[in-house]
């Protein structure tokens, strides 16, 4: 990959993964493959960020408060937590978001850092200008994701073994991937970086 890359793993996070309370069907099975191109970006000193839902008990992001999601990823439970199985390298940036009762914040770049930045102004401190994007789902958080990095004029690829979908409407994430090619993104498997 190129010296001004960054990685970002959305949002896998125990209740986006089988058994969880909003388990995206064989959602673990990203864990792997993320784990190998963290491992890729973190020896090559290129910087890698982990989002991860971090919703209040009380949002209207919940179907009991208007809107259209189970409980899940409440801060501070284990559902909240990453899968154990991902090894996040020493340094990786954890970005929290949704943590605003009456937002989705489907997307990494509506997060903050631990010290109130955002993804954006982190990227451009850092020079990073192309982004690779793996984790869950396709269909929502990695979908608003990628296309928010294109809006922000950064180049965008995602890791299509690197991602899996919710797929509430079959077909759902096949079209998420090419809406995502429509705006620009690259589609690559992890061994291709
Ligand atoms: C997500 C549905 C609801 C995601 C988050 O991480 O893709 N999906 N909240």
């Amino acid at each position: 990959m190129e010296r001004d890359s960054a990685l970002l793993i959305v949002d896998v996070q125990n209740d986006f993964c089988p058994g969880g309370a909003l388990g995206v069907p064989e959602g673990d099975r990203v864990v792997e493959p993320l784990n190998r191109a963290a491992e890729r970006f973190a020896k090559a000193g290129l910087p890698v960020f982990a989002s991860r839902d971090w919703h209040p008990a009380v949002t209207r992001h919940f179907g009991q408060y208007g809107g259209t999601w189970p409980p899940h990823c409440v801060q501070g439970t284990p559902g909240a937590d990453f899968h154990p199985g991902l090894r996040l390298p020493a340094g990786t940036m954890v970005i929290s978001k949704g943590t605003a009762p009456d937002l989705d914040s489907y997307s990494a770049f509506e997060g903050f850092l631990e010290d109130g930045a955002t993804l954006a102004s982190c990227l451009a401190m850092l020079g990073v200008s192309r982004i690779y994007i793996g984790g869950l789902a396709t269909d929502y958080c990695v979908r608003s994701s990628a296309l928010d990095a294109v809006r922000a004029g950064l180049g965008v690829t995602v890791l299509t073994d690197g991602v899996a979908g919710v797929d509430q409407k079959p077909g759902d994430s096949a079209l998420a991937l090419e809406e995502m090619v429509r705006a620009g993104v690259r589609l690559v498997t992890v061994d291709g970086i």
